[in-house]
């Protein structure tokens, strides 16, 4: 996968794009990152990017002209036509695992991060496939946003994950909350690890994490658990004492 940032503030990118898991996956050349540095495409003779808003109003809008001729560049060197392009704005639809998965198909991604008060919206008219927000709070920029995605979206490229992080019973992908971990030692500050994940019975330890994964959600996402349909075998681990 091909992924082009347009943005202000490339820099931003440096330590988390350059570090774990992104940094092995783009060693072993399952994702490319490239950054377009809108300003450096502005034709102002001051390399302005911004102006004030028409009809008035507080703070900046990002000017067409930059953001469209680094758009056509990008174009320029990606397959396909119409590559998926996303906007990142708290107006968007709100990013979710499904998202990512979708995404992670994609062989080539362009994301424009916005700032100020955003971008003109002929920009976006003319460009954008989608717009999409990471929650419901409001952030100083689409960097920061983009790379939450980016992160999301790069463990789900086929191949990104060993098969024992596979993502098939982790939180969320299942509907669920993942059980709690314990690792060594067996006893630390005088609190033990759960006796049956001692056991050695995997039946049991299968049985008794999704116990726990069905009472963790049940306290901390009431949303997720009331979503989730409990199997024959659910219902019966939970009317069990203890
Ligand atoms: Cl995508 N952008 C900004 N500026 N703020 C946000 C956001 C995006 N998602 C949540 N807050």
């Amino acid at each position: 996968m091909n992924i082009h940032i347009m943005t202000l503030f490339p820099e931003m990118f440096e330590g988390p794009m350059g570090s774990s898991m992104i940094k092995r996956g783009r060693e072993d050349g399952l994702l490319t990152l490239e950054y377009y540095h809108i300003r450096e495409f502005s034709k102002n003779k001051h390399q302005k990017v911004d102006d004030y808003p028409y009809g008035g109003g507080s703070g900046m809008v990002m000017t067409p002209q930059p953001i469209m001729d680094a758009y056509r560049h990008i174009k320029s060197r990606c397959k396909g036509s119409k590559p998926r392009t996303i906007y990142l704005t708290p107006k968007g639809k709100l990013f979710h695992q499904g998202m990512a998965e979708e995404l992670a198909k994609e062989e080539e991604l362009i994301f424009l991060c916005g700032h100020y008060e955003g971008v003109d919206q002929r920009v976006i008219d003319e460009i954008v496939t989608d717009e999409v927000s990471i929650g419901d709070y409001v952030l100083t920029g689409g960097e920061l946003p983009a790379m939450v995605m980016i992160d999301a979206i790069a463990r789900m490229i086929p191949g990104f994950l060993s098969c024992d992080e596979a993502y098939e019973d982790e939180s969320i992908y299942s509907g669920l909350l993942e059980y709690p971990q314990y690792t060594r030692p067996r006893e630390f500050e005088g609190n033990k690890v759960p006796e049956v994940l001692l056991s050695g019975d995997h039946e049991k330890v299968r049985l008794w994490r999704r116990k726990k994964s069905l009472e963790v959600t049940a306290e901390k996402r009431p949303d997720l658990y009331e979503k989730y349909s409990l199997s024959k075998e659910e219902e019966k681990l939970l009317k069990k004492k203890k």
